[in-house]
């Protein structure tokens, strides 16, 4: 009897964690590290403050390797925004990852400073302006000038620095989330109801402590509004739970599963999402640093939000890369055959027919096809997630006018970029310049 007891006051304790499925996983989490730090070592691209913050959210670390990245990100990355500001260009989620690298580094935030003009104010001066004409541009246009994702993670940034957002800003993102406005493309983006999920349970929690600590009286800004909110989201998240286990789709179920963490989610709610990310773990489905960097806090039974409490002291300090022999991939034997079908915004179409050696990306076919001189051109825009096509036969698909070349297989839109999408037989490939 008193052991039906003990077990019983286990199994409530444990699922009293939020989402806590730990089991023997590991050497699962050992080696999404490793990957991780591995990816570090890319010479190409700019640091990648999510791949930064994801190590740092870690249990494992190797101090040196972390350090070093620090240091770019404060030099590269710094320049990088740097430019987007000189330039009056809006940079609201790189900054705000930036804050959130930083901090989970414990870096000191206001020794970090941009210059505009002649004028030199810190990293969270900039992000709150950002964040102010953010809000100024979706009074008058019901949208932000980059996104509501990059608006949410602005929120979160601020928040976890412990700025009391301006709640007309936070007023702004519930009213999103009332009014069902995030998409990507022509779908839902439970990427973006995940951060701003995580965005406002943060300034909730704020607002419960800042007015707990405050002798006099004190209003919650936005109190039932943001109860509401969150709820919202919280349901959209679990009835976009697939069978699978899946929410929404295999690259945005680690920040759902972020966002379930972040709101005190029980395990049940989270057990078979967990699980589906651990078999796309194992089966390789996130080669993209970026995949792994979203998916690994969530493993960890970690949420974005978890930078606020870190204090970075006594960390393990074991993780260590043996040497990985080089590997030749030669090109394989086998051809497949591939269409690639261009529908410009005027709707008119043309069809490249192309042989690629079998599990060739779609970049490496769009090269190939360049260089046949059939009329085929692109270009491309770096990004975190990495090459972004931007320009096709010549004709920019402009974020500013919110167009983008939406790619598609067989009338199904990809879920990977053109350098992760690997080719298969027979496939016609349809990019079409499409309104956002
Ligand atoms: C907003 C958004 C878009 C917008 C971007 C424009 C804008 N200003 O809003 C639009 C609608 C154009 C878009 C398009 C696509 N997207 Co998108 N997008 C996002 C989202 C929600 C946020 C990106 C962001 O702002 N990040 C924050 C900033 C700080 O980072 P950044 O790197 O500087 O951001 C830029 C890039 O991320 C780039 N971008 C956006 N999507 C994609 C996808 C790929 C593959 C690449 C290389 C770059 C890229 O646009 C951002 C703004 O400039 C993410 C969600 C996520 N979990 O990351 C999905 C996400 C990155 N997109 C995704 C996909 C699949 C696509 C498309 C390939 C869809 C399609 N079938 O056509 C296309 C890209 C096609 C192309 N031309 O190369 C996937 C990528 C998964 C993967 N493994 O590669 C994500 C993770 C969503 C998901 N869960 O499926 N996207």
């Amino acid at each position: 009897m008193y052991h039906l007891v003990f077990v019983f006051g286990l199994l409530a304790l444990a699922s009293s964690l939020p989402c806590d499925t730990s089991g023997s996983n590991h050497e699962l989490l050992l080696s999404l590290n490793k990957d991780l730090l591995r990816s570090l070592e890319e010479p190409e691209g700019l640091p990648n403050p999510s791949v930064h913050l994801a190590l740092r959210l870690s249990e494992l670390h190797n101090l040196l390797k972390e350090g070093e990245h620090l240091n770019r990100l404060t030099s590269h990355l710094h320049n990088d925004i740097q430019s987007f500001l000189t330039g009056n260009q809006p940079v609201v989620g790189r900054l705000a990852l930036y804050t959130l690298a930083l901090k989970s580094s414990c870096f000191d935030l206001n020794t970090i400073t941009f210059t505009v003009g002649d004028k030199s104010e810190t990293l969270l001066t900039h992000l709150k302006k950002q964040m102010e004409q953010e809000k100024e541009y979706i009074t008058f246009s019901q949208r932000p000038l980059t996104n509501y994702y990059q608006y949410s993670l602005g929120v979160l940034a601020l928040c976890v620095s412990g700025v009391r957002v301006n709640n007309h800003v936070v007023h702004k993102l519930i009213k999103a989330v009332e009014h069902e406005h995030f998409t990507h493309g022509d779908s839902v983006s439970i990427d973006t109801y995940a951060m701003a999920a995580m965005a406002l349970q943060c300034v909730k929690n704020s607002e419960n402590s800042f007015c707990s600590a405050k002798k006099s009286s004190c209003t919650i800004h936005n109190a039932a509004e943001l109860d509401t909110a969150l709820t919202n989201i919280k349901q959209k998240l679990l009835v976009s739970q697939r069978a699978d286990g899946h929410i929404g789709n295999e690259f945005s179920t680690g920040l759902a599963v972020q966002a379930l963490i972040a709101m005190g989610s029980p395990v049940s709610e989270c057990a078979t999402s967990m699980e589906a990310m651990r078999r796309d773990a194992r089966g390789n489905k996130y080669h993209n640093p970026m995949a792994i960097s979203q998916a690994l806090p969530a493993l960890q039974q970690k949420s974005y939000l978890s930078v606020q409490s870190k204090n970075c002291i006594n960390e393990d300090n074991t993780l260590a890369l043996e040497p990985v022999d080089p590997v030749t991939v030669l090109p394989s034997k086998t051809n497949v055959a591939v269409i690639v079908e261009v529908v410009t915004s005027s709707g008119t179409s043309s069809l490249y027919s192309l042989d690629v050696p079998k599990g060739s990306s779609l970049l490496e076919a769009f090269n190939l096809l360049n260089g046949k001189n059939l009329g085929f051109t692109f270009e491309t825009e770096s990004s975190l997630w990495g090459p972004f096509l931007s320009v096709v036969n010549g004709e920019r698909a402009r974020q500013g006018d919110r167009r983008y070349w939406h790619l598609a297989s067989d009338g199904t839109a990809l879920t990977e970029g053109i350098s992760d999408f690997k080719l298969k037989v027979g496939q016609k490939i349809t990019l079409k310049n499409t309104s956002y």
